[in-house]
């Protein structure tokens, strides 16, 4: 499994995958999740609805797969980060099951590149550097990396780029 580190936007990636740091209602809201739908197109809420319709939106730290409408990679994966407060340990294994189950998933469906953004650092406030150490740890300690050929870390602001720059 190749590891690369990019500053870009996520939504303008021609990989098989890019991730989104979605919300339970998976119907779309601010940040990277605002964007993956606006330039998406509808066809991707269309598709998060039914799965609202079948299991009730996504919870905390799973994962749930559609197609990327209009955006230039194959699929997007919706991940829910934990909003960070108070219980450290719990919201660090909530942001590592982000990343595990995203990549089982992305297995799943036959998925050999995947393109992550900086899951919880925005609106969800998640510790920059403390992210970023999960992040990187969970995709490095992954138990089917062989599955995968590339994982792309995708750096919006300068201050996470850096962070990721040092670790990786
Ligand atoms: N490409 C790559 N990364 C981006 C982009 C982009 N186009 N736009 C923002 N980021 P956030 P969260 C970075 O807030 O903290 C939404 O309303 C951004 O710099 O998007 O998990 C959802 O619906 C930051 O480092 O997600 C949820 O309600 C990272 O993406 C909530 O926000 C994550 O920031 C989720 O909050």
């Amino acid at each position: 499994m190749i590891l690369e580190l990019l500053k870009a936007d996520i939504t303008e990636l021609n990989v098989d995958a890019i991730v989104n740091a979605a919300n339970t209602s998976l119907l779309g809201g601010g940040g990277v999740d605002g964007a993956i739908h606006r330039k998406g197109g509808k066809a991707i809420l269309e598709e998060c609805v039914q799965i609202r319709n079948k299991q009730g939106g996504c919870k905390t730290g799973e994962a749930v797969i559609t197609t990327a409408g209009n955006l230039p990679s194959k699929y997007v994966i919706h991940t829910v980060g934990p909003v960070w407060n108070g219980d450290k340990e719990e919201k660090s294994k909530l942001l590592a099951d982000c990343y595990k189950n995203s990549l089982n998933l992305a297995i799943q469906n036959g998925i050999k590149s995947i393109a992550f953004p900086n899951i919880s650092t925005g609106i969800y406030h998640f510790p920059k550097d403390k992210a970023a150490e999960i992040a990187v740890n969970t995709i490095k300690d992954f138990d089917k990396s062989e599955k995968i050929e590339k994982v792309i870390f995708v750096c919006f602001d300068d201050e996470n780029y850096k962070i990721y720059k040092k670790l990786l």
